[in-house]
């Protein structure tokens, strides 16, 4: 009999049985949404968990992305990463501002911060990058330039749930951080989002903006939107936390498994571990160069044939999709660190229901090669 297809990820699902109750509760007090008690629930209780101040629920980390920009009030030019996935940078045009591309640095996949300077304009307001696969970025040199210059930073930290750097939460970093709950994700409500703000007053204000604007029933002090969580996700995301400790250890085995198994590998690379950080294991990308016996893509189509469904994050790059490959930033010579690892990289499956034949399958596959 043929195996089941591995995908590169897959939801943790906590038994069907524990989230009956909370059903039966939203069924009791038919609140669905617009702050309702499971989310003001969710919101503390992720507060305790991240090891942060304020936090907001969202629908999800794209429209939370969008108004962590309308609440700082940012416009002109972003400097922003292409090695991404694509809300990061639509968020930016979703706010009729300008995206200004910077290269990465291949050791870490995140925004290069000693290119950043050299990108500020007159126009420049903020930096928006991303703490790819859960690796924080260099995050102590862009405040540095922040501080200089008076730019924002804005963290997409869609993948850096739970992550801790030098001992406290990475989302501690910047002005607004902002996190993704889709079902892909370390930690997921189905679907859902959140911006972390250092102060009661930023998280006011985006309270606000994801509530159409509204103070109270007659007040509008902005043009917000509906970026609200509803209660079926925020219940989720309480009975998610219940297993969060679990999902990640199991992650960090996969990990653990993987690196143990691909060390020696001719042609294959691996990202480092940064010893000052915690991570999530929340991506496994390897990155195939000439000396492997397979070129990227023959590898990837080899690994689909047997069923195993990696994924090519982050390929193609931003900067090379329609909507911004006219800008001048854009042009792939200034991104030469950025195309090189977006053809080379393969994430392999993670996932906490992975089990380690399966692991040892997929690694057989690449090793034997
Ligand atoms: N910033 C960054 C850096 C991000 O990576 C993302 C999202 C965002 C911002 C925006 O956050 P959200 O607005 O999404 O909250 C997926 C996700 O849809 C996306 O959330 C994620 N990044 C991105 C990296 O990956 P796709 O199009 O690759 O997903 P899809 O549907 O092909 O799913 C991948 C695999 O996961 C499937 O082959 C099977 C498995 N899967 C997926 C879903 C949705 C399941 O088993 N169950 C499911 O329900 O984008």
């Amino acid at each position: 009999m043929s195996e089941p297809p591995i995908y590169v990820t897959q939801p943790h699902l906590p038994p069907l049985e524990e989230f009956i109750p909370y059903l039966e509760q939203i069924w009791e007090n038919k609140v669905l949404t617009n702050n309702g008690p499971f989310h003001q629930r969710l919101e503390r209780a992720l507060c305790d968990y991240l090891g942060v101040e304020y936090l907001s629920l969202f629908t999800n980390g794209t429209v939370a992305l969008v108004t962590a920009l309308q609440a700082l009030r940012i416009g002109g030019e972003v400097i922003t990463t292409p090695y991404s996935f694509a809300a990061t940078s639509h968020s930016l045009l979703w706010n009729s501002i300008k995206p200004v591309f910077v290269d990465i640095d291949p050791d870490t996949c995140n925004l290069d911060a000693r290119l950043i300077e050299q990108a500020i304009t007159p126009q420049t307001t903020a930096i928006m990058p991303m703490h790819c696969y859960g690796n924080p970025c260099d995050v102590e040199h862009i405040q540095t330039i922040a501080d200089t210059y008076g730019l924002k930073v804005i963290y997409d930290a869609a993948h850096a749930f739970g992550v801790k750097y030098k001992g406290e939460s990475l989302l501690r970093h910047g002005d607004l951080s902002v996190l993704s709950f889709h079902a892909t994700k370390v930690f997921n409500t189905f679907e859902g989002g959140a911006i972390i703000s250092p102060d009661a007053k930023s998280k006011k204000r985006i309270d606000h903006l994801k509530n159409f604007g509204f103070v109270d029933q007659v007040t509008v002090v902005a043009p917000g939107i509906n970026g609200k969580m509803s209660e079926v996700s925020a219940a989720m995301g309480l009975l998610q936390l219940d297993y969060i400790d679990s999902v990640l250890a199991r992650r960090n085995e996969i990990e653990l498994r993987y690196r143990a198994a691909l060390a020696d590998v001719e042609g294959l690379s691996m990202l480092e571990q940064p010893s000052d950080t915690k991570g999530n294991a929340s991506y496994f990308p390897i990155f195939v160069d000439a000396n492997y016996p397979l070129s990227r893509d023959a590898l990837y189509q080899k690994l689909i044939d047997a069923g195993i469904n990696g994924r090519r994050y982050f390929y193609p790059l931003l900067s090379d999709m329609p909507m911004y490959r006219g800008l001048p930033s854009a042009k792939p010579e200034a991104l030469l660190a950025a195309h090189r690892v977006a053809n080379a990289v393969i994430c392999l499956p993670i996932y906490p229901s992975l089990n380690n034949e399966q692991v040892d399958r997929i690694t057989e596959l690449i090793v034997s090669l």
